[in-house]
């Protein structure tokens, strides 16, 4: 399980690292984490594998270790067991939030808008106590924009805290997880993020893709309840792509063919999650939301191998 950006000569085994998963509740996590324990920067690795580490001693924020992990995990994905080998903290909560319960007392009240934007990032802002937007009720400002509808001018809405979010992910997206832990770092306020060109150039760009994929490559099959998507790109945009191709009583499985990367949403999500973890790859992660790789590559006829699966009582 290959890390970014390092070889495994270059790591020092005596140290260890913090993993954080690559999206805004994991770069929120980990800079508050490193915020509250004065953690440089360049601790930090963003595993392309979901749950993958540098040493078994590291410690993991948002993500479910992979096997051998014996260090600290900060998490709320369900999947861990019952009796871990590793030190677990685990709430209901995004870990953004997780962290910051932990280690209030030593986070500067300045960077305390940055809970929100990890908690923002899982959907979940409702769990967030009250006193969050009475601190920073800049959050609760709406941007818009302007974008020609094919016949006229339409508005388009979205509140602060949920743009900070997609900032952030956009850059996740965009396999540069770094730059937005830096910058979420350094950030002294909502509009030092909502505000740089970098992250915005990212937002836009990503935007631009999923538009392009969506109406016009991607190859879309559909059998019963499921719906495969298949497209190319070098970003992580599975989970936009899947949404966009998700309806009612539909579950989505999308397959990025460039990168063998895995998005599934959906009412079956927890089933074919059982079913491709038996041959076709790695997959795992929330109820309705998960994802993973593939290990062969699959098509369209995948799909009536999985229905026969599930209708044709070939369960195994
Ligand atoms: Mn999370």
């Amino acid at each position: 399980m290959a890390l970014e950006l390092q070889t495994v000569d270059e790591v020092d085994t005596t140290d260890n690292f913090i993993v954080a998963h690559s999206d805004a509740d994991g770069i929120s996590a980990a800079a508050l984490y490193l915020i509250a324990n004065n953690i440089d920067i360049e601790k930090v690795r963003f595993p392309e594998v979901f749950g993958d580490y540098v040493t078994p001693n590291d410690i993991m924020l948002d993500m479910t270790p992979l096997e051998g992990f014996k260090g600290l995990c900060i998490d709320h994905h369900p999947q861990h067991p019952e009796n871990p080998e590793y030190q677990l903290i685990w709430d209901n909560v995004p870990t953004t939030y997780i962290v910051w319960k932990h280690f209030k007392e030593n986070i500067p009240k300045g960077h305390w808008w940055k809970v929100v934007v990890g908690v923002a990032g899982d959907g979940q802002a409702n769990v967030l106590e009250p006193m969050f937007w009475y601190m920073f009720p800049e959050l609760l400002l709406v941007s818009e924009s302007r974008y020609w509808g094919g016949s006229s001018y339409k508005n388009w809405e979205y509140p602060v805290y949920l743009r900070l979010a997609s900032l952030i992910n956009a850059a996740a997206r965009s396999r540069n997880p770094n730059l937005a832990l830096r910058k979420l770092i350094e950030a002294r306020t909502v509009d030092d993020i909502l505000e740089d060109a970098e992250l915005e150039a990212y937002r836009v760009q990503l935007s631009k893709r999923v538009s392009e994929i969506v109406n016009k490559e991607a190859k879309v099959y559909s059998l019963g309840p499921l719906r495969l998507v298949l497209y190319s790109a070098e970003e992580r945009l599975g989970g936009r792509i899947a949404h966009r191709f998700w309806e009612e009583g539909m579950t989505v499985i999308a397959v990025n063919q460039q990168t063998n990367e895995v998005s599934i949403r959906g009412d079956l999500t927890t089933l074919l999650v059982e079913l491709l973890n038996k041959g076709y790859g790695r997959f795992g992660g929330h109820a309705g939301y998960a994802g993973g790789e593939l290990t062969n590559p699959i098509g369209p006829s995948t799909l009536y191998e999985l229905i026969t699966k599930i209708f044709g009582g070939r369960y195994e």
